[in-house]
Formats: structure tokens, sequence, C-alpha cells
């Protein structure tokens, strides 16, 4: 794994300019906000810093970022073989192995180690808690058993995070070939957190470069979220980026939900109306195409209606050719695994679909993000953490996600 830094004016432009020099497989670590210092700080403006990483080419191109993926870990190099010395902090071992895999041109990576250091404490002391428990085993076996301990432990904090354990068990034995190289739990730690964020993949949001109008679909459960995160992305885009915005509602099931969004549009001074069939969808696509960004609610089902899945299949099908769509199926963190499943497959006959998750604020285990995206194959979008239109929404961030299924804050 190589991993280097990129700095632009906004976070996008660093970000095109790692994946200018990584290719599309780069891989986002961590993202600092740079405020100028020195004398003539307030003439200069805030700076963009992006930590990107990039596996080896010829390994990346093989990576199948879903479910029965076989990610090969690179053989640690010898040199990083902590020998007797498990205590070595992460800082000290994530840092030699990453001077050790990167080129020479790659800067440091006290980003990366910062965030190490977090987990790396919180490891620490659930270790010595473990320890504490199995005092008796043999001076020689130390360092295996320190492995060991920390598998059990690293198993545990997953499950009970609600990491399936199909997956847990397919990340433990990817991290197993790094622990019977007899590598510190600092390095075995390094590898998971970043295989976890690679398996995540990189969010995959509403792309407004592309030819406009653009139309989006959401589609997804009842109760959700699907209205409101509507607002809460087209609320973004409107104010932080100046687009142009429309809203259309095939939900025609609920009185009270046109209402809903007529709500929305009128904060937003954007034109919304209601639509009953994919001819009548174009032809209010039509009246306001010269928008940037189309939002286009659907009514939310129980994925066992077939006759309600054919329609909303049916109105996503019917759209123009000459119109470039996007389709999110929202989710509720809060759903049983078992259900969210099942609706993922449903779903899945309608339309090919990105992930936004909502509710993460009602939940503290994010374990469903992971079961799903590698269940589906299907990108993460956006999260909603929050009932506040238009602040408790925000991009997928990998990082924060997998420190928190590893046990971090
Ligand atoms: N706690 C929390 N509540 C949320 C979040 N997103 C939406 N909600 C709430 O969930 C409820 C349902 O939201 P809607 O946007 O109406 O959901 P929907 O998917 O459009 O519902 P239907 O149209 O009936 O299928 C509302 O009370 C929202 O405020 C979130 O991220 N966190
Ligand atoms: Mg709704």
């Amino acid at each position: 794994m190589t991993i280097k830094k990129f700095t632009g004016k906004t976070k996008e432009e660093a970000i095109a300019k790692a994946k200018e020099e990584f290719g599309e497989g780069a891989v986002v670590m961590n993202v600092k906000e740079v405020k100028p210092s020195g004398f003539f700080q307030f003439f200069k403006s805030v700076t963009y810093e992006v930590t990107a990483a990039i596996e080896e080419k010829e390994k990346y191109a093989g990576i199948n970022l879903t479910a029965d993926e076989k990610i090969m870990i690179p053989p640690m190099p010898q040199q990083s073989v902590i020998q007797g010395n498990a205590k070595t902090t992460v800082i000290s071992s994530a840092k030699q192995q990453i001077t050790e895999t990167a080129p020479a041109s790659a800067v440091s990576s006290e980003d990366i180690e910062k965030r190490l250091e977090n987990l790396s404490n919180m490891i620490e002391k659930k270790f010595q808690t473990e320890e504490s428990k199995e005092k008796d085993i043999p001076e020689k076996t130390v360092q295996n058993s320190e492995s060991f301990k920390f598998m059990k432990m690293l198993y545990r904090t997953l499950l009970d995070n609600e990491v399936n354990e199909k997956y847990v068990n397919q990340i433990l034995e990817e991290a197993e070939k790094i622990a019977n190289s007899n590598n510190s739990v600092d390095v075995i730690l390094s590898n998971v957190y970043q295989k976890m964020i690679l398996k995540f993949g990189e969010p995959n949001c509403i792309d407004i470069e592309g030819k406009k109008p653009k139309v989006i679909f959401f589609i997804g459960p009842t109760g959700v979220g699907k209205t409101t995160t509507i607002a809460k992305i087209a609320s973004k885009y409107k104010v932080e980026q100046d687009k142009k915005v429309a809203f259309l509602t095939a939900d025609t099931y609920r009185i009270a939900a046109t209402e809903q969004l007529h709500i929305y549009a009128n904060i937003l001074d954007a034109p919304m109306s209601i639509v009953y069939s994919a001819e009548e969808l174009n032809q209010a696509i039509e009246k306001v195409s010269d928008n940037d960004l189309i939002f286009v609610d659907t009514a939310g089902f129980s994925h066992r209606n077939e006759t309600q899945r054919m329609d909303t299949k049916n109105l996503i099908d019917g759209l123009d050719e000459q119109y470039e769509r996007e389709v999110f199926l929202v989710l509720s963190a809060t759903t049983k695994y078992k259900d969210l499943l099942e609706i993922v497959d449903s779903y899945r006959e309608i339309a090919e679909y990105k992930l936004i998750f909502t509710k993460l604020d009602e939940t503290s285990s994010y374990g469903n993000l992971l079961n799903i995206r590698l269940y589906s194959g299907a990108d993460l979008s956006y999260i909603a953490n929050g009932q506040n239109v238009p602040d408790d929404i925000e991009e997928f961030n990998a990082q924060m996600i997998v420190k928190q299924l590893l046990g971090g804050k």
C-alpha cells in the first residue's frame, strides 16, 4: 500500500489530484483543513490536505469490494516484525510499516498515526483487561498469545457492533495472515483499519458535473426518511453549491406526503409537482428542465408489496432516455440485519442503486453499514444522523465508521 498527501484549495481539488496520480482506486484515508499561519495568515486562505492510499496496482485491479472478495494482504516487510515487543505503540509500528512500504517520495503520515493513536489507546485498555485474566501464559508464547488475545478482542468488538459473523470472520482471516507472521498487535490493527476502509470504498454521491438536468430518485421502505433526506440534500446543493433544484413526488398514497415535500420546496423556493405515472413524470421534468437537479420522491412501501414495487419500477424505467438518472435506496441504520437483506434484494429488482443510511443517531451499532455494503455491492453515498433539515446529513465517511466499528469513539 502506498500512502501520500495531496493538497488543494478545496477538498475536492485535493481528492482530484490524488485520483489523477493514483487512479480511481485511490482511497481517501483522511482529510485535514490546514489553517494559514504566520504573519500574513489573514491574507491567505484555508487549504485542504488529503491523505490517500492505493494498493499495489496489480493487486488493486483484482479487488472486488463485494461479499465474496478475497483481498490479499501484501506480506509485511521482514523488518516490521517486532519480536517480543508487542507493546510498541501503534505510532511507531504504523510509521515503520508506512515508511517501509511507501516510496521515497511519499510524505509522512501523521494523520493516520493520530487516528490510529486513539484507537490504540482504546485497544490497549481492553487488551490489559484481557491480559490480567490470562496471567499464567508461558513467557515464550507471549507474542503469539498477545496476537491471539487481540484477535479475540477484535472479534468481540466487531460482533458487538453488529458486524455479521461472516464478515467478521472474513476480516479476521485476513488479519490472521499478518498475525501469524509474528507482527505486533499494532501492525495488525493498522492493517485491519486500512482493509476495512477499502471494503467500504469511496462515497459515491450525486455527480453534479454530469448532463443537466439530472433526475434523482429516492426509493425505500416506509418512514426511513426519504422525504426528509431529499430536503437535506437538495438544500445542501442549492445553498452550498448554488445548484438549481426542483422537486417531484410520486408519493400519492398519503395526502400528508405531498404536503411535506411542498413545505420544503417553498422554503427552498423551488418548483414542486405531483406525478401519477411515468408519462406525467417526463412531462413534469420537461417543465423544470432548466434545473440542475430534479429530486423525485417516491412512496415508501413494504418490500413485500408487489404492486407498489412494480409502480416504482415502472416510474423509474419510464424516465425518458435523454435524462441522466441516479437512484438512491434509503435505509434506516436501525432496521434489523435480516430485514435489510430482504429489502436490498427486493429493491435490486427495481433499479441499480446507491445506498443512503439514515437514523445513525438512533443506534450505536453501525455494523449494518458494512454488512449491507458487502452484501449488496452497492456504493455508500450519504448518511443522515438526525431530524434537522438541512444540517443532519453528510457524505459517508469510512474513516469515522471504521473507527467506531473497531471500538473507537
Ligand atoms: N432520528 C432521525 N430521524 C430521522 C432521520 N431522517 C428522518 N427522520 C425522521 O423519520 C420520520 C420519517 O421521515 P420521512 O422523511 O417522512 O420518511 P419517508 O421515508 O419519506 O416516509 P414515507 O414517505 O412515509 O415512506 C420523520 O419523523 C423524520 O424526521 C434521521 O437521520 N434521524
Ligand atoms: Mg416520504
